[in-house]
């Protein structure tokens, strides 16, 4: 697949794609990704990118001439019958979730754009923006960093990254729950004054009751943090009789 990057600050994504597990996946071309410095189409005679919003205020608005011009560059170079979606991000935008990682983790890329100052002329938007992702409800100066986010993502679901296959398969969201807790030597932790030992099932070899319990504590866990995330995947069909039992209240013991 092919991610296409318009961006003021292309040096961002270097380091990201040269560290890490998923290096592999950039380095191999599994994720392709090109960057567009949209500097490159600005106005000219100082190549501008940015100016004053109509009607006054604070800040400066991304141009819609020089958007233009980069993105034709893109979909030139791309040359594709079936074109990739462009890709805005916005906290306006819809949340970002696994669900989505993973459709574009099977596709054929996109192009990313990485907005600056105050945003980008609504008419650029309302023309050629095919989705605008939100990766949380706070304010970054620039869309960078959630593509940083997407392209991490879907690299580290690409087939040989992580690994061992079944570890994505285990994560946080792979079902629709967050994940359980994980233990590691040593098998009792000196903590202040005392020692915390590992859960005992997690030493019995027991697999099937290791299992079970792995998936007590994400139901648990998700219950406690995200009761969304319990209803939606209840909603989805994901949670079977053994789930609802854990999930059900105790009965109260009799005295
Ligand atoms: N949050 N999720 C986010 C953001 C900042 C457009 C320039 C976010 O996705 N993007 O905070 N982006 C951008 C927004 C103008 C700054």
């Amino acid at each position: 697949m092919r991610f296409d990057v318009i961006t003021l600050f292309p040096e961002l994504f270097g380091p990201h794609q040269a560290h890490g597990v998923t290096r592999r996946a950039f380095e191999s071309g599994q994720v392709e990704v090109r960057l567009w410095n949209l500097r490159d189409f600005g106005d000219p005679p100082h190549a501008r990118v940015d100016d004053r919003p109509y009607g006054g205020g604070p800040g400066m608005v991304l141009l819609a001439e020089p958007l233009e011009r980069a993105l034709a560059a893109v979909r030139a170079a791309r040359a594709e019958a079936d074109p990739a979606p462009l890709v805005n991000f916005s906290p306006a935008g819809e949340p970002l979730r696994q669900d989505r990682v993973e459709a574009f983790a099977a596709g054929a890329g996109a192009i990313l754009l990485c907005a600056r100052y105050e945003g980008v002329d609504q008419r650029f938007i309302d023309a050629r923006v095919d989705l605008e992702l939100s990766i949380g409800d706070y304010v970054l100066s620039g869309g960078d960093l959630p593509a940083l986010v997407l392209l991490d993502a879907v690299a580290r679901l690409q087939p040989g990254v992580l690994g061992d296959a079944r570890s994505h398969q285990q994560d946080s969201f792979s079902d629709g729950l967050l994940d359980c807790p994980h233990y590691s030597r040593p098998e009792r932790l000196a903590v202040g004054a005392g020692e915390v030992p590992v859960p005992d099932v997690l030493l019995s070899g027991h697999h099937a009751a290791i299992e079970r319990w792995r998936r007590d504590q994400a139901l648990a866990t998700t219950r406690a943090r995200r009761p969304d995330l319990v209803e939606a995947a209840r909603a989805a069909g994901r949670l079977d009789a053994a789930d609802e039992a854990a999930l059900a209240p105790k009965p109260r013991p009799k005295l």
